[in-house]
């Protein structure tokens, strides 16, 4: 019978391995159970009052949901007391959370306690995502990283199933919730991003907004076998990062959330922290790439805890594709 080890398992198993420090496995553990709560918390919303909005707008200048405040008092909640975890960043709040001296901590948490949440009420996936990092030492209080200082990400989604899918930087696993024990079992070890791919995702409506290279792209594909591209593609939106991401995870594809003539002064749509990040780890982990379109987006190195960034993420061959377009795009001026 197929082993499907726990978390904890897991996680301790790499500690022997790779020298996981308990303190993380901890941390790890206490995000494991907040995503836990907020899955319940999703599922039992319509008798709890959560559906609706909270007639406020968050940080983002965003209509915040019941939900996202919900959510975001989750993760604080319960992993506020982790052993070594020093502060948080929440999509939901202005300024960071110092739980303690940087002295007396090891990491920082930053998080997008619920992503996609405008689908919430349409009964449509939606998720948690979460990045971490290690403290700077000698009291440093710099929470601004580049992605490459990660040390762990992941993310959870809410469908069908309840998964969690973490990498530590060796590679992406995934583990589904057990329903009856709530124990997030291995189910997806090793999840690895095909290098070719025939899909891709994008919010269409906004294509009077694209930059150029990001039209040709989408053109070339949507131009199907008579066009350059000499093949059909398939096209998804599911206006969820985090399911996007999975199902690109599962099996394949491309996902663009770019910057464009209406989000450029903003810097994007999506929030380099706390989404793109943490989403640009797994990726690059299970052998996929990770592009602002005009860099790699780890080694973006951010001025604001709030920034926002344009993505594209995915196979290879296609993110490297739109990248080269907009090298392109520059040389031409
Ligand atoms: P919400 O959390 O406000 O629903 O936004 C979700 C998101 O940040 C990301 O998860 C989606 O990919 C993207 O926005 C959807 O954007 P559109 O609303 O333009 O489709």
């Amino acid at each position: 019978m197929t082993e499907r080890p726990t978390l904890r398992r897991y996680m301790t198993r790499h500690s022997a391995l790779d020298g996981l420090d308990p303190n993380l496995i901890f941390l790890i553990e206490d995000i494991a159970s907040a995503c836990r709560v907020i899955g319940n918390s999703l599922r039992n919303a319509a008798f709890e009052g959560n559906h609706g909005l909270v007639g406020d707008t968050n940080v983002q200048g965003e209509d915040q949901k019941k939900l996202d405040v919900v959510a975001d008092e989750t993760f604080a909640r319960i992993c506020e007391n982790s052993p070594r975890l020093a502060a948080l960043v929440s999509e939901e709040r202005e300024e960071a959370t110092w739980l303690k001296e940087p002295e007396e901590g090891d990491y920082l948490l930053y998080y997008d306690p619920l992503d996609g949440s405008s689908n919430i009420e349409v009964g449509l996936s939606v998720g948690s995502i979460f990045s971490i990092c290690q403290v700077e030492k000698d009291g440093d209080r710099t929470l601004l990283k580049k992605g490459r200082a990660q040390v762990a990400a992941g993310y959870a989604i809410y469908g069908p199933a309840m998964m969690l899918v973490l990498t530590l930087g060796h590679g992406v696993d995934g583990f589904t919730c057990e329903y009856g024990t709530g124990d997030f079992r291995l189910t997806h070890p090793s999840m690895t991003v095909p290098a070719k791919t025939r899909e891709f995702a994008i919010n269409a409506s906004r294509y009077r907004y694209w930059q150029s290279p990001v039209r040709r792209y989408v053109d070339e594909c949507i131009a199907g076998t008579e066009g350059p591209r000499g093949e059909a593609f398939n096209m998804r939106w599911t206006a969820s990062m985090v399911a996007e991401v999975h199902r690109i995870l599962i099996r394949g594809g491309v996902f663009l959330y770019p910057q464009d003539t209406e989000n450029a002064a903003k810097g994007g749509r999506l929030r380099l922290l706390y989404e793109a990040n943490p989403m640009g780890a797994i990726i690059e982990q299970a052998g996929g790439a990770a592009s602002t379109g005009t860099m790699p987006i780890l080694d973006l190195m951010p001025d604001d805890f709030h920034q926002r960034v344009g993505v594209i993420l995915g196979s290879a061959d296609e993110v490297n594709r739109v990248a080269e377009y907009h090298a392109q795009d520059r040389a031409a001026g």
